[in-house]
């Protein structure tokens, strides 16, 4: 924080800032340091160690696109785990979608989801008691080292490679992704800004076709992340229909703003510079 306003540095060289109103939450959790923030830009923030993760105003472009690409392409989504997501809008799209049967999330930070349930309700909406949500506090890279459970669908919502989320960026974590999703299923997940960490973004996407067979970023924008182009990630042995599913679509639909067929086939577009490094 400086006087009202909250800042986010990148790398001492440039900033993003918005407008402070009042400070609504202000503590150091055993893994991080845990802000809420009431602007008048994007209502209530959630910022984890001095990064902007979410905004009630501005997280439908983020959590509509890191669900349903995956969630209306995969050949099954009965069984999805979801790898932090501690706001509850990744879950609450999943649970959106009424072929899931069961929706495992395994969060880090118990106090995330906790001053998330009092500040920022909107996220979680429907989340928290809905019974096909199997809530557990843990470490998700050790989860998918250690579980003999396997799912239809992964979905990695972490923060940028540092503090808590650095084991969640890399090869090893992958292949035990791989391994709990068997043949079929899809890996979906939050992948940087080619355009801010071109270097962090390439070294993502090389570690997921090391470990699958089909991995294809897609692109959008998100404000609060300020990065120009923002990314998710499909990883599958399998390859993917171009689009949505109809059936998978329909149910959804009508609840989204950021998400439809044309955006999910255009979202797939990889402007020149990314598909001369990846070959595709
Ligand atoms: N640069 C911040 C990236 C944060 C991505 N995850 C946000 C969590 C929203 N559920």
């Amino acid at each position: 924080m400086d006087g009202s306003w909250h800042h986010e540095v990148f790398r001492g060289q440039a900033s993003f800032g918005l407008r402070v109103t009042e400070v609504l939450h202000e503590a150091q959790s055993a893994f991080q340091r845990i802000e809420v923030l009431d602007t008048p830009m994007l209502g209530t923030v959630l910022v984890l160690d001095g990064i902007f993760q979410t905004a009630e105003r501005d997280e439908r472009s983020y959590h509509e696109m890191i669900v349903h690409p995956a969630l209306c392409s995969a050949p099954s989504i009965e069984r999805v785990l979801v790898i932090g997501g501690g706001d509850g809008g990744t879950a609450r799209e999943v649970l959106r979608h009424p072929g899931v049967k069961r929706c495992v999330m395994i969060e880090v930070d118990r106090e995330v989801v906790e001053v998330c349930q009092r500040h920022l309700p909107t996220l979680g909406a429907g989340v928290w008691d809905d019974p096909r949500l199997d809530l557990r506090f843990g470490d998700g890279v050790a989860f998918v080292a250690e579980t003999t459970e396997r799912f239809d669908v992964v979905i990695l919502d972490g923060s940028d490679p540092v503090g808590p989320s650095r084991g969640l960026f890399g090869k090893r974590f992958y292949e035990n992704v791989r391994r709990v999703l068997g043949d079929t299923g899809v890996f979906a997940l939050q992948s940087e800004s080619p355009t801010v960490d071109e270097a962090l973004f390439f070294d993502i996407q090389g570690a997921l076709r090391d470990v699958f067979d089909h991995a294809r970023p897609y692109f959008g924008a998100v404000y609060l992340y300020s990065a120009g182009l923002w990314t998710w990630t499909l990883a599958s042995a399998v390859s993917l229909p171009e689009g949505p599913r109809p059936e998978r679509l329909a149910p959804i639909a009508p609840g989204c703003d950021f998400y439809d067929a044309d955006v999910h086939r255009a979202a797939f577009v990889a402007p020149p510079f990314v598909r001369r490094r990846l070959k595709s």
